[in-house]
């Protein structure tokens, strides 16, 4: 069993978002310098790296990941990354590709919002010169505030009629109008609370509305900028243009403006991820996604990586790569985009186990430790993970336990480090 969470690239087109797909995923999803090069969604499985307990209790050697891999106590979790359209101003009017896409949204936790750096395409997506991308977080949220707002706003009248018959709470009467968008009654919730609305729905007019699914957009879709194209000459006005409306944005007593925290932006090169990937793959350097650096034959006298020679193309590319982005910014930044979206969700790794000495999957201590790493969302107890991992195992349930024999309550939230290594007690439940 892997995670259920989704996390989907948006932004306007030819910004980077199948480039980004491409460089975290093995996905081969089409790349162009044109417009809407992407029309249907593609996906791939990211990894989210978190800290093995094979590490801590020294069972790296038989850390056999059923999902994934592990490699010296980092474990890579695999995630679900989604590449939709792109969209343009208007969008929710009709414009570019319209909104119909904006649908794959609805299966989202969080969006990595692709935007272009360096200024060479306009808020279309079209080819250009010096564009100031200032406006690009801004006019995007706005669409998809748009998408969301007039998909309510339109049946308003009926909804509180409707909410006023059946006597409804504000919150039932929402989450039902916001079913379609993959959101939980939780959701609905803290944006009411967040938002501290006291009138009744049937008091609400435009202006409220639109507040309140401003709220909603900030607690059901989270998200990422990953400030792209960093190695490309200009780059540096547009980080500039960028970081000085955002940089303090939900800082110390700061407002968060249009949804972006500051410290939720990433600068990303996902061109030169793609081909530093590559170049990886074909043993040209030795490079792995997050590292700071590449090692070339050159660099390897000893001839330990066994890699090939570059030709002089090769070479002024990735040296490029190496000036322009790892040396001045410390990685491609791609991964950090991912481990950003992970965290912004206050997801947690748990581990199942059937054995709580050898770590197993089976009970009479088979040879592999810690198969299974499950992320789930933070407030999950240990009785609710059980019904997650098995029907069977929630109907048997008798208890559960984490390491050093300590008995885990069935309403405990498990929390990462505390309790989630957990081996559950059933009765009656079929050996796998
Ligand atoms: N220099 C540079 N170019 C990039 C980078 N990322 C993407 N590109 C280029 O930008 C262009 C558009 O990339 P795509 O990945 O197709 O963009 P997209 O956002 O998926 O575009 P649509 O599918 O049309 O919405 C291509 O020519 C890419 O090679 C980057 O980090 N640096
Ligand atoms: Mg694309």
């Amino acid at each position: 069993m892997s995670s259920s969470f989704v996390i989907a690239c948006v932004g306007k087109p030819s910004a980077g978002k199948s480039s980004f797909l491409n460089a975290v995923t093995d996905a081969t999803a089409k790349v162009g310098n044109f417009p809407f090069t992407t029309i249907e969604p593609n996906q791939g499985i990211a990894y989210y790296p978190v800290d093995c307990p094979c590490k801590k209790y020294n069972k790296s050697d038989r850390c056999k990941p059923r999902h994934g891999w592990c490699k010296d106590g980092k474990r890579f979790v695999p995630i679900k990354l989604l590449d939709v359209a792109g969209l343009v101003p208007g969008a929710s009017e009709g414009k570019g590709l319209g909104n119909q896409f904006l649908d794959d949204l609805r299966h989202a936790d969080v969006l990595i919002h692709v935007v272009d750096a360096s200024g060479t395409t306009d808020s279309n997506g079209k080819e250009t010169k010096g564009y100031d991308p200032i406006d690009d977080i801004q006019w995007l949220r706005s669409e998809v505030h748009s998408w969301i707002f007039n998909n309510l706003h339109k049946k308003w009248a009926g909804t509180v009629r409707r909410h006023l018959a059946v006597k409804a709470t504000a919150v039932e009467t929402l989450h039902a109008q916001l079913a379609g968008y993959g959101t939980s009654k939780d959701i609905v919730q803290r944006t009411m609370d967040k938002l501290k609305i006291k009138e009744g729905l049937g008091q609400w007019d435009d202006k409220q509305l639109e507040n309140f699914v401003s709220g909603f957009l900030d607690e059901r879709f989270p998200t990422i900028v990953a400030l792209n194209k960093i190695d490309m000459p200009d780059a540096d006005k547009g980080i500039a243009s960028i970081l000085r409306r955002y940089g303090n944005s939900g800082a110390r007593g700061q407002p968060i403006k249009d949804g972006v925290r500051g410290d939720n932006i990433v600068l990303t090169s996902a061109l030169g991820e793609c081909f530093l990937r590559k170049m990886g793959q074909q043993k040209y350097i030795k490079y792995e996604t997050g590292d700071d650096d590449f090692i070339t034959k050159e660099d390897d006298p000893e001839d330990e990586y066994k890699l090939k020679s570059l030709d002089e193309k090769a070479k002024r590319r990735l040296e490029n790569i190496r000036d322009l982005v790892l040396f001045r910014y410390g990685s491609s930044g791609v991964q950090d985009v991912i481990i950003r979206a992970v965290e912004v969700l206050g997801i947690v790794p748990v581990f199942p186990v059937k054995n709580l000495s050898n770590f197993g999957a089976s009970a009479d201590g088979a040879s592999a430790a810690f198969q299974d790493c499950v992320l789930v969302r933070p407030g999950m107890t240990v009785r609710e993970f059980a019904g997650k991992l098995h029907n069977q195992l929630i109907q048997n349930y008798l208890g559960a336990e984490t390491v050093g024999n300590i008995q885990l309550g069935e309403d405990d939230v498990i929390v990462a480090g505390k309790n989630n290594i957990i081996k559950y007690d059933t009765s009656g439940l079929p050996a796998e």
